[in-house]
This record gives C-alpha cells, sequence and structure tokens, in this order.
C-alpha cells in the first residue's frame, strides 16, 4: 500500500496534541506533531510513537479470552458475552444486585465510547458498588467544584496563556503534560510567563523539572498543603486583602472563611510544613497583588491527607483575591460539546455523602465509593459483599493502594471479566478478558478534556484503521453487556433494552458526539457557528473557538447561581487539621512521581518507552541515605505498614531531605500476566505494595499515595551491581 497522512488527536494523555501520522494502510510509520493544531501547535511527546506501538503490539488482544484455572483460550464474541451476562446475572441473582462491583480506569475517560456508554451499563447493572480511578486522582478537585460551583465537572483551569504570576501546588506539567489542565506544550508556554515578565512558583517536596524551571520553589513537607493555604488567606483576611472584584455580587460566605480561619496563622502552620511564617505572608501578599494571577494545585494535593481541603482552599484562595473568572487567572471553558451541561439535562448533578460504604463507612461520591476500600468490600462477608467484579480500562492491582490485597482479593471471586486491550497485573485474574479495537481503530473526540482546556478548541478525529472482522468497540462491547444483563432480568427488561439498543448502536459515539455539538454553545441551535460533526469533519486540524471567557455567574450550577466559599460540609474537616498540626512528621515519607515516557502503568510494553536505563528506582537525598550508610545504585528494601519492595537506589538531591520518592504503575513481573515487553525490560516494583489502603482523606475518601511513611534500608544480599547513573528525566 501506499504512504499516507492522517490527522488526529492523541488521547495518551490529557494535553491533546495534534499529531500527523504517516501510515501504508496498516502500519503506523511515523508520528509528528501537527503545526496547524490549535492547541499545540506542532508539539508532541516521546509518548506519541506508542499510538503506533500498541496498535501493532503483539501482545495486545484481539479475541475474548476466557481462562479455565490458569489456561487462556480464545473464545467467540456470543459466547463471551454470553458468559459474562450469564454470570453477573447469577451472582446477582443469589446474592443482590450489589453483589457485582465495577471499576472503571483512567483511559475510559480519553475515550468517548467508554466515557458515553458506561453509563448505560451501570445503571442495567444497578450495583452501588462502583468504583474508579478518580478516589486515587482528581476527587478533591471535584468535591470542591461539586460543593462550590455547582457540579463536580465545574473545575476551573489556569488560562496560563494571559497568566502573569502562577503558584503551582503539586504539579508537574513539564513531565506530566498538564491536567485539569490540558496544555500541550507547556514547557513554552511557562517559559512565555517568565518572558512577559511574570512569576512562576512551585509547591513541592521536590525540586521537579517544572520547579527547575520556575523563579521560587518552596519545598513543603509532604500532606500539609492545606495548612501552607490556609494560613495564605488567614494573611490575607488579616491584613485585608480580600478583593473579590465581581465575583463578590454571587459569592457567598467570604465571612464565614475568614472566621473558620482564624486559628490557622502562619506561625501554626512553619513547623508542619517546613516553610517559614514570612514566606507564607510573602507568598499570600505577593499573590494577592499580582494582577492575572493563577493558584493551580494538581495531583500532589489531591492523593494526600487532606486533598479535599487543599482543592477547596485553592479555589477560595483564588476567589478572595479576585483571580477565578479573569483572564490570566482560574477561568471556566465553554467546551464546544459540554459535558457538564449534558449531564445535567439528564438529571446528573452530582452528589456527595448520600450514603456510606459498608464495611468502613466512607462517603460515596457521584455514586461511587473510594477504592481504597474495594478489597474490604471482595473481602468481608455479609449482605452487599462483592462476588463478581468488572474492570473498564483500569488496573487497580498497580494503580490504587494496597495493590497486592487487592489482587488476592481478585482471586476469592466468583467471577470477573474485564474489558481490556491486555492482559496485565489486574485482568489476568478476570475469567473473562473482553478486548476492544486499538485506539487507531477508533473515531476520537475528547469530550472530557476540551473542558479542561485553557483554549475552546473542537477536534474529531476518524478512525486510521479499519476494524478487522470480529472486532468490537469499547462501546460496542459495553452496550452488548448492557442489552444482555437487561434481558437477563425478565422480558420487559429485555424489550426495553432491545429497543434501546437500537438506537444507542444506530447512534454510536459519533451519533451523540454529533447532538452534543448541535446543542451546545456554538451548535447550530445557538446560531453562533453551525457547530456539527459533519463541520468538525471539514477541519481536519481542528477549529479554535477562541481564549476562555468569564463564564460567571450563568455557568455557575448552584442552584442560585451563587458561588459557596466556605460549604459547611468541607469546611467542617478545618478541625482535623488543626489536631494534625500536633502530629511528628515520620522521618521518611515517600512521594510518587511521573515520567515523561510513562502512562500510569500501562505503556511499558512499548519499546520505545521503556529503552534506556531502568527508571524504576528509589530516589533519596544524598544526606538522607549517607545517614543510613546506603550507596548509590544498591539495592535498598522500603517497607511500610503495607509491604515491602526491594528496588535500586539513586541518590537525588533534588528531594526535601526526609522525602523519598518512587514512580508508580510498575511490578509486572507477575505470574500471568502476558506483556514480554513490560516483563523483560521494565518489571519494576510497584510502589502501591506500599501505599496504604487504610489511610484515606477521611473528608473525600481519597487514597493517600504521597506522604506514606516508609523505612529504607539495605538489602540483605546486596547485588554487586555498578552505579547507576543519577536520574534525570528528559523532559
Ligand atoms: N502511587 C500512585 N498511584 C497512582 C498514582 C500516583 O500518582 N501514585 N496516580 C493515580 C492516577 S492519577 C490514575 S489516573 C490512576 C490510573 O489508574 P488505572 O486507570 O486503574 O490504571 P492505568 O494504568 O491507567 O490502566 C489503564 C488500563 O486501561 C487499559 N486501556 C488503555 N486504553 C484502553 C481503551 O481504550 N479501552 C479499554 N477498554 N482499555 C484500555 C490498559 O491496558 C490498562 O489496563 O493511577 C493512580 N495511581
Ligand atoms: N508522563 C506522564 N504523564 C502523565 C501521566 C503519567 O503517568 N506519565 N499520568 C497522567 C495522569 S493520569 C495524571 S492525573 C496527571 C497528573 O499530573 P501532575 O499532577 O502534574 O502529576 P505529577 O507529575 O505526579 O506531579 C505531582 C507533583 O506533586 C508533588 N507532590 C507529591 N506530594 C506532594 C505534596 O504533598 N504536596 C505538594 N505540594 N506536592 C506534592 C510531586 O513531587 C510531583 O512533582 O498526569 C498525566 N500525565
Ligand atoms: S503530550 Fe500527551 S497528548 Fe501530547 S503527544 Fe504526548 S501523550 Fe500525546
Ligand atoms: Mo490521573
Amino acid at each position: 500500500m501506499t504512504k499516507a497522512t492522517h490527522h488526529r488527536t492523541c488521547n495518551l494523555c490529557e494535553a491533546m496534541c495534534g499529531v500527523v501520522i504517516e501510515h501504508d494502510g496498516r502500519e503506523v510509520l511515523g508520528v509528528r506533531g501537527d503545526p496547524d493544531d490549535p492547541l499545540s501547535r506542532g508539539h508532541i511527546c516521546p509518548k506519541a510513537v506508542a499510538l503506533g506501538e500498541v496498535h501493532r503490539d503483539p501482545d495486545r488482544l484481539r479475541r475474548p479470552q476466557r481462562r479455565t484455572g490458569r489456561d487462556w483460550s480464545d473464545v467467540d464474541w456470543k459466547t463471551a458475552l454470553d458468559v459474562c451476562a450469564d454470570r453477573l446475572h447469577e451472582v446477582q441473582a443469589k446474592y443482590g444486585r450489589h453483589a457485582v462491583g465495577v471499576y472503571i480506569g483512567n483511559p475510559s475517560v480519553h475515550n468517548a465510547g467508554t466515557l458515553l456508554f458506561a453509563g448505560g451499563f451501570l445503571k442495567a447493572l444497578r450495583s452501588f458498588n462502583r468504583y474508579s480511578a478518580t478516589s486515587v486522582d482528581q476527587l478533591p478537585h471535584m468535591l470542591a467544584a461539586y460543593e462550590m460551583f455547582g457540579h463536580p465537572l465545574l473545575m476551573p483551569v489556569p488560562d496560563i496563556d494571559r497568566c502573569r504570576h502562577l503558584l503551582i501546588f503539586g504539579a508537574n506539567p513539564v513531565v506530566s503534560n498538564g491536567s485539569i489542565m490540558s496544555a500541550p506544550d507547556v514547557k513554552k508556554r511557562l517559559k512565555a510567563i517568565k518572558a512577559r515578565g511574570g512569576r512562576i512558583i512551585v509547591v513541592d517536596p521536590r525540586r521537579s523539572e517544572t520547579a527547575e524551571l520556575a523563579d521560587e520553589h518552596i519545598a513543603i513537607r509532604p500532606g500539609t498543603d492545606a495548612l501552607l493555604l490556609a494560613a495564605m488567606l488567614h494573611t490575607i483576611y488579616a491584613e485585608e486583602r480580600i478583593a473579590l472584584g465581581r465575583l463578590r455580587g454571587f459569592t457567598d460566605g467570604v465571612d464565614q472563611l475568614g472566621a473558620s480561619l482564624r486559628g490557622f496563622a502562619p506561625e501554626t502552620a512553619s513547623e508542619a510544613t517546613g516553610v517559614p511564617a514570612e514566606t507564607i505572608r510573602r507568598l499570600a501578599r505577593d499573590f494577592a497583588a499580582a494582577e492575572a494571577a493563577a493558584a493551580y494545585g494538581r495531583i500532589g494535593i489531591c492523593v494526600q491527607r487532606f486533598g479535599g481541603l487543599s482543592a477547596w482552599l485553592l479555589y477560595a484562595l483564588n476567589i478572595v483575591t479576585g483571580k477565578l473568572d479573569a483572564p490570566g487567572g482560574l477561568m471556566f471553558t465553554r467546551p464546544a460539546a459540554d459535558l457538564v451541561k449534558a449531564a445535567a439535562a439528564f438529571g446528573e448533578r452530582g452528589h456527595f455523602d448520600k450514603g456510606r460504604s459498608r464495611v468502613r463507612g466512607l462517603p460515596e461520591f457521584n455514586g461511587e465509593y473510594p477504592v481504597s476500600t474495594l478489597a474490604d468490600e471482595i473481602e468481608t462477608p455479609g449482605e452487599g459483599q462483592i462476588r463478581a467484579l468488572v474492570t473498564i480500562a483500569g488496573n487497580p492491582v498497580l494503580s490504587t493502594p494496597n495493590g497486592r490485597r487487592l489482587s488476592k482479593a481478585m482471586e476469592k471471586l466468583d467471577f470477573m471479566v474485564s474489558v481490556d486491550l491486555f492482559r496485565n497485573e489486574t485482568t489476568r485474574h478476570a475469567h473473562v478478558i473482553l478486548p476492544p479495537t486499538s485506539t487507531l481503530q477508533q473515531s476520537h473526540y475528547d469530550v472530557a478534556f476540551n473542558l479542561f482546556a485553557i483554549r475552546n478548541v473542537a477536534k474529531y478525529s476518524p478512525p486510521l484503521f479499519p476494524r478487522e472482522k470480529g472486532e468490537k468497540h469499547d462501546w460496542e462491547i459495553l452496550l452488548e453487556l448492557t442489552t444482555r444483563i437487561a434481558a437477563r432480568r425478565g422480558p420487559r427488561a429485555a424489550v426495553a433494552s432491545r429497543l434501546a439498543h437500537i438506537g444507542a448502536s444506530r447512534l454510536g459515539p459519533d451519533g451523540i458526539l454529533d447532538q452534543m455539538l448541535r446543542w451546545g454553545p456554538y451548535g447550530a441551535k445557538s446560531g453562533r457557528r453551525g457547530m456539527s460533526l459533519r463541520l468538525l469533519k471539514t477541519h481536519p486540524h481542528g477549529l479554535d473557538l477562541g481564549p476562555l471567557e468569564p463564564a460567571l455567574p450563568e455557568r455557575l450550577m448552584t442552584r442560585r447561581k451563587r458561588v459557596a466559599l466556605s460549604p459547611p460540609r468541607i469546611a467542617t474537616d478545618l478541625r482535623r487539621l488543626a489536631a494534625f498540626r500536633e502530629e511528628a512528621p515520620p522521618a521518611l515519607s515517600l512521594i510518587g512521581r511521573r515520567e515523561l515516557r510513562t502512562n500510569n502503568s500501562w505503556l511499558h510494553n512499548s519499546p520505545s518507552m521503556v529503552k534506556g536505563p531502568a527508571r524504576c528506582r528509589l530516589w533519596m537525598h544524598p544526606e538522607d541515605a549517607t545517614a543510613r550508610g546506603l550507596r548509590d545504585g544498591a539495592d535498598v528494601v522500603v517497607r511500610s505498614r503495607t509491604g515491602e519492595v526491594t528496588v535500586p537506589l539513586a541518590f537525588d538531591d533534588s528531594l526535601r531531605p526526609g522525602v523519598v520518592s518512587l514512580p508508580h504503575g510498575y511490578g509486572h513481573d507477575l505470574d500471568d500476566v502476558a506483556l514480554e515487553v513490560a516483563r523483560r525490560q521494565a518489571p519494576g516494583v510497584s510502589v502501591n505494595d506500599l501505599t496504604d489502603e487504610t489511610v484515606v482523606d477521611e473528608l473525600s475518601g481519597t487514597a493517600v499515595l504521597n506522604g506514606v511513611p516508609v523505612e529504607v534500608s539495605a538489602a540483605a544480599a546486596p547485588t554487586d551491581r555498578s552505579p547507576l547513573p543519577v536520574a534525570t528525566p528528559d523532559p
């Protein structure tokens, strides 16, 4: 076949880069950045190559797999789907509908098919036992957005292209490419802030790649951001620097917030945070005084003991200084396909703490329980015990705390089915694996991440490669399961679901998207641009819809269209924070890190992603290492309450002393994992064998993956290995 080019948007991370793929109709020959993409302007990262490598990966499953004991065999779709529906139905008939649990992972948000069709599947299943990667990720931001702005998806993003003072808490966009901030080529965008005379300040226990580029780095103690933020807000109140500007007209709770922060003066925060009181005051004053300023925070402030408080206080800091909804500040988007409005139209406005999990009494959020308690719910007998599990695009064995325990719990399930591309650490426990087509065989539109992009754009990608006979897309698999499960509930449910099936399969994700575009803010119905799928199809590089614009109070989804600055359900957690100040910090605490060529747990089977020296190493400050008599490059044992791992040590003085770091997503060398490259070239160890499922942010239920107390000692039988080069990721 002759060479051709194809334009699409990479869906591996949130940055949504436009890529130009050279191909021969069957295989990818090359991937480069699309200079005409209105958002990414030609940028790509090294991971873009993985789009082709995943597609051609011989380990990627092409046919449904069925496990009998330890033997796996191909099985046809009809049998596979029927077995799943029968077994799930059996379990529900015998033990009740909540006996089937569901875990939905991160890539489902990057895939319009799973995003738009998982809801129907969950409805058909009618189980309350739902879990997702949200509770190891952005749950605190969603909770704060829900309580303050009225919808969990109304999370504001920094307008970095116009910002002149960016205060970053616990995010490393130079490596992660931005999160809840789709900002491709973020490095250039950050440099541009400095070039126009602005400042960047990074609060992070590690002098990260982003901190390296910043004007100032505040090396905070892990897990203490809420104290720092409370003290900054305290300063702003105490020094009468409150300046809400136009937000004043529709913001409630300004006085309450000031009153509830009275006990949090900078002096009371400096010891726990490791940041001097005068520095905290200066940070607050500078932020309040700066024009076009935004305080932005990401996973570093989420997956810690005070995630909920941190996310709330961070938004509050932006609000009381008038930075929310102002150009250059923290702004809301106006996406062409507006998931917030669409969800609300179907009555999905979010909820919190409407119920508590059975075993540990953790709060539900948006119909999900915290994944930190999934193993409890599988292991603990009683009504509502999980007996069967469905996983969709997720790998909780590597990505959730105490994955080792969860892995063992999975062995006890009566039935498990996974919708996934690979047989990995999680899906090896399934009785049936249902593999979808690869992303290059699917059309793509970022229904989720356009909600969080620093510029409004709309880009549609048609499928690149045709699917082969006997291959199904994610949404088709979900729809087939939905219909079959409903059918087993009786003739009436069967008829209703059959009709729904016909309608939904005719529409598919593209048809739903088209409706969303037409009814959206630029759609034919709004008379603005006549946005539709057809229009997007004639613009292969995508359409630029302009910079972010002030959107409040209209965009608010609270009942009276007012911002709730001091939501009581969150503010009460300040009591726990006050008590925390008395706790002695652990001698060593573990934090995570991301690296340029990783994508959580699932790209280590792509050869280009794992070439070079092994990256799964424990980074430790040389002072901490010397004090323990540890050698650079030697194997060390890292222990926590939950387990231990043996891993090579690398000295790294970018860390605050007392803090060590391990990346997540490794630990591939397990029985029955069919990831040849990962097992051979990048097995590593799982940091989530060390993280503790029993410790969560008590307010939100979010897992605590940062600030985990650990001990590190030399491995008993040191391997004689020459020191590895000091790790420097290569952004
Ligand atoms: N210690 C620690 N743990 C962490 C984190 C951390 O910072 N530190 N980060 C957390 C975060 S932010 C996240 S988002 C989670 C991620 O946690 P998960 O979502 O549970 O895990 P992933 O590694 O993203 O696994 C994705 C799975 O989806 C499959 N997959 C990929 N694309 C598709 C697709 O299109 N369709 C289907 N059906 N399957 C697909 C892959 O094969 C893989 O099995 O990890 C969390 N875990
Ligand atoms: N290359 C790559 N890119 C990715 C991913 C990936 O796996 N690899 N995953 C994607 C996903 S799912 C997500 S959610 C995003 C996440 O995007 P980011 O939030 O930007 O992710 P990280 O790079 O983990 O940055 C978190 C930072 O928080 C710091 N930190 C740790 N503990 C604390 C703390 O207690 N307080 C403070 N202030 N900082 C702390 C860490 O040192 C780290 O620098 O990245 C996405 N992009
Ligand atoms: S930055 Fe993200 S979207 Fe862009 S090429 Fe890399 S993985 Fe793909
Ligand atoms: Mo994530």
